[in-house]
């Protein structure tokens, strides 16, 4: 179905719904992204506006605006691992804060972030540890601290119940009883999620343990084993992030990559395998990455550890939270061409130089980990059903909005069930739901009846779900207290596509 039929149905459909008269109907420009003027907004009534506020921004599904061509200027930016408090034991203190940052050389951008003026630090733990996090809240907002993808206690996770003011403190505690993974850490307030992320609130965690120090994959941190951390935004023409100007509540996209919080970014790699660790810490794109030679890559890890065994991929995609760890073989790349990161469209998001120094080229293990699924998993029932359905700000789980005093499922600590979850596609034909669940790692079990693919079988926290397609997956909770379930597109999630699980 083209772009334009489904707009012409969707204009009619608000039509009859708003009961607008026809002579309101002005025709599509599908070209114009320009700002509304604010005192014409407010003088339209309601209807009347929502229907001229979609006609501004991306009104189909499908037609989402492509990103600018990364130049390369700019080497990477690789965020600092933060440092342990004095003392003993693992305690860390993370701040939320606001500062102002230059991404565009000589001008300042107001910006957020954890324990500096943007983004966050890499919060590095083992398996086993008991981690302590004095976690500080000093903007002049409300946020929350929830650890994306971590095993941890309901009181621990930083959900929309655990709002800290401006100024006020929270110490959690929480040991670390999953395996080497790739998290990271965001803010979860109720109906500012987007806004906050989208400022610059977002960091990652590094889980280790012994057996992914001796699988031998690349591991020197900044050198051959990157994390890349994957944003797209609007600039004004002051260069700053006008959030509330340029807010979509479809989901927000932008035209400019920024990747560690860098623009134009650039990687310096010797001739060795590679380690990127990606997270798509987007609001609401999604990407396909490819490398431009047409190159493969294998990918070692999901969202919660390593994958059984290396798989070979030509391209890979990445919903909004998700993550994935790929091995790189500049060894075996004529270095000669430039090299990128493209995404689907063809448009550079990362430029590799490849220097002369060859590196340790380290071996990728055949066998890496030894996730299953077993027969007993595979026949249990399906106990819980999940309807995700709707647009704009009119989406829902199951017919309802988030309420905060609903508890939507209760699940039993240590118990494993199976949850299907169904996207149900809307009057243009439906989106991709990134669906997330707070507090643990699950495994798919099928989608529509299938295997899941070579790559996503493996621990994951997040699954892209198309429409009309239904999954199911395995999942147990190792800690009791209540958990968010929703869509990670944040403009969803704070429009309400979000229930709650209690986990006792
Ligand atoms: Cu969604």
């Amino acid at each position: 179905m083209g772009i334009k039929f489904k707009i012409t149905v969707l204009m009619i459909s608000i039509l009859v719904i708003s009961g607008c008269s026809s002579n309101s109907a002005q025709p599509v420009d599908e070209a114009d992204h320009s700002a509304m003027n604010k005192e014409d907004m407010e003088e339209m009534d309601h209807s009347a506006m929502n229907h001229d506020k979609m006609r501004n921004e991306h009104m189909s599904h499908d037609e989402v605006i492509s990103l600018n061509d990364s130049t390369g200027e700019n080497e990477l930016k690789i965020p600092p691992m933060l440092e342990r408090d004095k003392g003993e034991g693992v305690e860390y203190t993370v701040r939320a804060q606001k500062g102002k940052t230059e991404i565009f050389d000589g001008i300042e951008t107001n910006t957020s972030g954890y324990n500096g003026a943007f983004l966050g630090p890499v919060l590095r733990f083992s398996k086993g540890d008991t981690v302590k996090i004095r976690t500080i809240n000093e903007l002049d907002e409300e946020t929350t601290f929830h650890w994306h993808g971590l095993e941890v206690p309901g009181d621990a996770d930083g959900g929309p119940h655990d709002s800290l003011k401006p100024g006020e403190e929270k110490l959690i505690e929480f040991k670390v009883k999953q395996e080497a993974s790739t998290l990271w850490f965001h803010p979860h307030p109720k109906g500012k999620t987007a806004e906050q992320v989208y400022n610059g609130l977002a960091g990652l965690i590094y889980i280790d343990d012994d057996h992914s120090k001796s699988l031998g994959l690349p591991n020197e941190y900044g050198k051959n084993d990157i994390p890349l951390i994957f944003q797209d935004r609007t600039f004004d023409e002051k260069r700053q992030l006008n959030y509330s100007a340029i807010k979509n509540d479809d989901g927000t996209v932008g035209d400019t990559l920024l990747i560690n919080g860098t623009l134009n970014p650039k990687l310096t790699v010797k001739k060795e395998k590679v380690r990127l660790r990606l997270l798509n810490g987007s609001n609401a794109r999604n990407y396909t990455f490819k490398l431009n030679t047409g190159d493969s890559f294998v990918q070692v890890a999901t969202d919660g550890g390593f994958l059984n065994e290396p798989v070979t991929l030509k391209e890979m995609t990445l919903t909004p939270s998700e993550r994935a760890e790929i091995v790189v073989d500049f060894s075996k790349i004529d270095s000669e061409k430039d090299l990128a990161l493209i995404n689907e469209d063809g448009s550079s998001l990362l430029s590799f130089e490849v220097s002369d120094q060859s590196g340790e080229n380290s071996e990728v293990p055949g066998k890496m980990n030894d996730f299953s699924m077993t027969e007993e998993e595979r026949n249990l029932p399906v106990t819980k059903e999940v309807e995700l359905f709707g647009m704009m700000d009119q989406v829902t789980i199951n017919g309802k909005k988030f309420d905060p005093e609903r508890i939507d499922f209760t699940q039993e600590q240590g118990v494993t069930e199976v949850w299907e979850i169904y996207n149900k596609p809307d009057m243009m034909g439906g989106m991709i739901h990134p669906f997330h669940i707070h507090g643990a790692q699950f495994k798919i079990l099928s989608r529509n009846g299938e295997e899941p693919p070579e790559n996503e079988r493996g621990w994951k926290d997040s699954i892209s779900i198309q429409p009309d397609e239904t999954v199911k997956i395995a999942i147990q909770f190792k800690n009791k207290g209540v958990y968010m379930f929703h869509c990670h597109i944040l403009e969803h999630e704070d429009n309400g596509m979000m229930g709650q699980v209690k986990v006792e």
